[in-house]
């Protein structure tokens, strides 16, 4: 890097800036060229300038940049580049600054051949130009060429050609800027966004010294707009060290200084800050490449002891949060360096099936950032947030590829850990499909030996067939007692099931209570699923009213949610409905689903309210007189399907005739997922939440 700052020599004339159009349109319609005029078009504006003094850095022409907030709504970024060209164009007659002011897209690396520079991060921008014309009052000062000259513009105009105030033996550029409150509605910036997105861009260029100030509160002219007869001014452009632009004594507000020596491998370790990396070398390349179409490559990764894969990525310094091309690139590199060295050392054994890894397995616990730089770039849609260039791809993909392998060759501990730890997500990822494998097997094989623990019903026929999973052994007997034995089939889970504490639904089908259930519907699972075999077309979960009973049915209708997904979608699934409340009197028998239910029956019965209460709460299950009729009323609370005896189970639970059955949707099931993320899960403050409020409304049940 240091290098370039000498070599290049400064080739730029004002001829080589290429006028494309007026500002007007800008005005008109601000949108098209900020995408809108809310708080991201407003801070756009200090994107727009501080691009260019990132350019400056990236080309090795300056090394330190500092943008700050002033007082009045003004914003200043000042860089030690080479200067904004301040001589008169050919054609024109007009100086370059000012054309790169007020011309779109102007600026000397539009010039075509030879002018400015080529690797650049800002060829996406829309130029200062779009800042000039959105604001109400700009500043440019400019130190080249031995002398200080300055311009200033009105709403993109111009007051006065560009004026030299006196000597400079200095370079560099500060721009001074007040966006137009009659465009923004809202004029006042976000000094944390401005920190987040400056700290992200000082990461992308290596040891550029940035630092960004908050002097908004800063009283009086101290921080004047015309900050150049500053102090702070000479030091900061002659790079002295820790001097700032804005002078000491305004440096009581808030700033914050980014410096990072390493780059992107900076931005790895300050990704990893949190982690606990499983290697300690960060792996990092960085390859130019001036004839390529792609012209700079740069990655840096490291492992650690996590699952999630972290991958940033950058194209010309503009970040992508849908990866897009360099990412596809890493990828397909990363798995293959990590398969050949893997087979080239040995770390697969002779038995394994399939020694390989795949794509997914070698991105468990992966930091990485990418970043390319190319001049024509193309994004995917509308938004920059997906590379789209081809090029790209095979870029990273042979870049990467080699100096990676190298670095393994070359730090063989940083290796080994890596592919250990490559090789733990491999059998994560073998057990979880083994676990459903068995059941698989099990279902395809043994799909006659139905499990004992079912009472199968008479009928073949799908159509006809109904299967009740019931909790529990008591209400499991009654219910086949109590059955149509032609339609209706009979399947009991032992109630604690459940006692596998976050445990993954993974493991759950290697448990005999859920492969039972799963051998039951006959169609298998995984890759082989075949619902033309589902032995019953309605799957009826019968399971208690209580707590319990709910952790029994959110578990089953995750299971049918992720793995038998076309039996929730086919409408094949569904939730009996069993009574809460028996009322009798005399020969008169009543069932009631729900409370109001309850009071309605009562009520038609002639019975009062207060009346009822007294009933319930005194003989509960006992037989008493009631004042206005001598006939006694009984009414019983069922507190689980075992109480039921198996006539009272068949006449309001499955008899077809009274039953009330819930078919289960997709958002049932979808709502199940998430409730069992939360009982199962590893997120234990949420959990627990979960179930408290839970218990707390079965206790009122009860
Ligand atoms: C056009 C050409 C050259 C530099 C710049 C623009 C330039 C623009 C800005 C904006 C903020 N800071 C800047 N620094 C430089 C190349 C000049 C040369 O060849 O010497």
């Amino acid at each position: 890097m240091t290098d370039k700052k000498d070599n290049k020599k400064s080739t730029y004339d004002a001829s080589s800036i290429s006028v494309l159009e007026g500002l007007e349109p800008v005005r008109k319609r601000p949108g098209m060229y900020i995408g809108t005029t809310g708080p991201e078009g407003l801070h756009h504006l200090i994107w727009e300038v501080f691009d260019n003094s990132r350019d400056e850095a990236m080309g090795g022409f300056a090394n330190r940049i500092e943008v700050a907030l002033l007082p009045g709504g003004y914003v200043r970024v000042v860089d030690n580049g080479r200067g904004i060209p301040v001589d008169i164009h050919k054609q024109t007659g007009v100086s370059a600054l000012e054309t790169i002011l007020t011309v779109l897209h102007a600026g000397g690396k539009f010039g075509g051949e030879g002018s400015g520079y080529k690797v650049s991060g800002g060829l996406h921008g829309v130029g200062v130009s779009v800042m000039n014309a959105l604001s109400s009052h700009v500043i440019v000062e400019v130190h080249r060429d031995g002398g200080y000259h300055m311009q200033e513009y009105a709403i993109g105009v111009p007051k006065y050609k560009v004026k030299k105030i006196g000597p400079s033996k200095f370079k560099g550029t500060i721009v001074t800027f007040q966006a137009d409150a009659t465009i923004f509605p809202e004029t006042a910036y976000d000094f944390k966004k401005i920190v987040n997105h400056l700290r992200q861009q000082a990461y992308l260029v290596k040891a550029m010294q940035l630092s960004v100030i908050d002097a908004r509160l800063v009283a009086g002219e101290e921080a004047s707009v015309h900050a150049s007869e500053d102090k702070g001014v000479k030091k900061f452009l002659d790079g002295i060290k820790g001097k700032q632009y804005l002078s000491d004594e305004h440096l009581e507000v808030p700033h914050q200084h980014f410096y990072f020596e390493g780059g992107l491998r900076s931005l790895v370790a300050f990704n990893n800050h949190y982690q606990t990396p499983v290697h300690k070398n960060i792996f990092y390349i960085e390859k130019n490449d001036v004839d390529s179409a792609v012209l700079s490559v740069e990655v840096a990764l490291q492992y650690v002891d996590d699952i999630s894969a972290r991958i940033s990525a950058f194209a010309n310094n503009i970040y992508n949060p849908e990866h897009g091309t360099h990412v596809t690139g890493f990828k397909t590199a990363l798995t293959r360096t990590l398969n050949n060295y893997a087979k080239k050392n040995n770390f697969f054994s002779a038995k394994e099936k399939d020694p390989s890894f795949t794509g997914d397995d070698v991105l468990e616990g992966i930091t990485a950032v990418v970043s390319v730089k190319m001049p024509e770039i193309q994004f995917e849609g509308q938004t920059k947030a997906k590379l789209g260039s081809v090029e790209a791809r095979g870029a990273v993909e042979s870049v990467f590829g080699e100096a990676f392998a190298t670095f393994l060759e070359e730090n063989p501990d940083d290796a080994k850990a890596i592919i250990n730890k490559v090789i733990i997500a491999v059998k994560a990822r073998k057990a979880a499909k083994a676990a459903k494998d068995s059941v698989l097997r099990k279902g395809a094989l043994e799909g006659m030996s139905l499990p004992g623990k079912l009472a199968d019903c008479q009928s073949k026929k799908a159509e006809d067939s109904e299967l009740f999973i019931v909790e529990g052994d008591s209400a499991g007997g009654s219910a086949k007692m109590g059955r149509d034995r032609k339609t209706q089939a009979i399947l009991a889970l032992r109630g604690k099931i459940l006692n596998v504490e976050r445990a993954r639904i993974d493991k759950m089908l290697a448990s005999e209570q859920i492969k039972n259930v799963v051998i039951a519907l006959g169609t298998a699972i995984g890759d082989v699923f075949d619902i033309t075999r589902l032995r019953y077309h309605k799957i009826i979960i019968a399971t208690d009213a209580d707590v319990d009973g709910a952790h029994i049915r959110t578990l089953l209708l995750t299971l049918f949610y992720r793995y038998f997904r076309p039996l929730v979608d086919g409408g094949f699934i569904y939730i009996a409905q069993p009574p809460l409340y028996k009322i009798q009197r005399g020969k008169e028998t009543h069932y009631a689903f729900d409370d109001a239910e309850k009071f309605r029956i009562l009520n038609d019965m002639g019975v009062s309210t207060a009346e009822e209460e007294t009933v319930e709460e005194e003989n509960n299950e006992e037989e008493t007189e009631t004042a206005k009729k001598s006939t006694k009323v009984r009414i019983q609370r069922y507190k689980g399907l075992g109480e039921m005896n198996a006539e009272e189970l068949w006449e309001t639970t499955m008899n077809p005739e009274n039953r009330i059955l819930k078919q289960v949707t997709v958002e049932d099931g979808l709502m199940a997922d998430k409730v069992f993320d939360i009982l199962m899960g590893t997120d234990v403050p949420s959990r627990k939440s979960f179930i408290q409020s839970n218990a707390k409304m079965a206790n009122l049940d009860i």
